[in-house]
């Protein structure tokens, strides 16, 4: 049987677009460091308050230039409201629900998690720049949920500058 040239290229563009593909998902997530909110862990959603790290919401410095974020949702507000933290630093934020399912994200950037409760959502991200970020519930959680957000400040950096 005889393949058609056309069929034949064809063939070929397909195995070489996923070959591209792979390779683009291999170096944005190893040369670039990005990657996926995951699934950190289990929670009981009643004890969420007393137990680490969630005992004491808020920012914490973990390292010279590497920070964690940990915040409370429930109906129908982040627990805490507004966050400071450096541009350049790196920064894993921690994330669950005492009750509904809640979303959390920060405008202008890729930071967009789903917070279930039960369930501790991580995310490391850096920003790259000073500024200021709202930081909304895109999730649907009841009558209030409109009010549900916060302020997100990124101050200038010991590495970066306000680019
Ligand atoms: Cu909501």
């Amino acid at each position: 049987m005889k393949i058609h040239a056309y069929e034949k290229a064809f063939l070929y563009l397909g195995a070489l677009l996923l070959v591209a593909f792979m390779g683009a998902l291999t170096y944005a997530a190893v040369a670039m460091g990005m990657n996926l909110p995951s699934r950190a862990g289990s929670i009981e959603p009643a004890a969420v308050r007393t137990t680490p790290p969630f005992d004491e919401p808020g920012v914490r410095q973990t390292g010279p230039n590497s920070y964690e974020v940990v915040f409370i949702a429930q109906m129908w507000s982040f627990t805490p409201s507004e966050i400071r933290v450096p541009a350049g630093a790196e920064v894993t934020i921690k994330a669950t629900s005492t009750d509904v399912v809640h979303g959390l994200s920060i405008e202008g950037t890729r930071v967009n998690l789903m917070l279930l409760p039960g369930q501790i959502t991580e995310l490391k991200y850096t920003f790259r720049r000073a500024g200021e970020h709202l930081l909304i519930c895109h999730e649907y959680c009841g009558r209030a949920h409109h009010m549900m957000g916060g302020r997100v400040i990124v101050e200038p950096g010991a590495t970066g500058g306000t680019d």
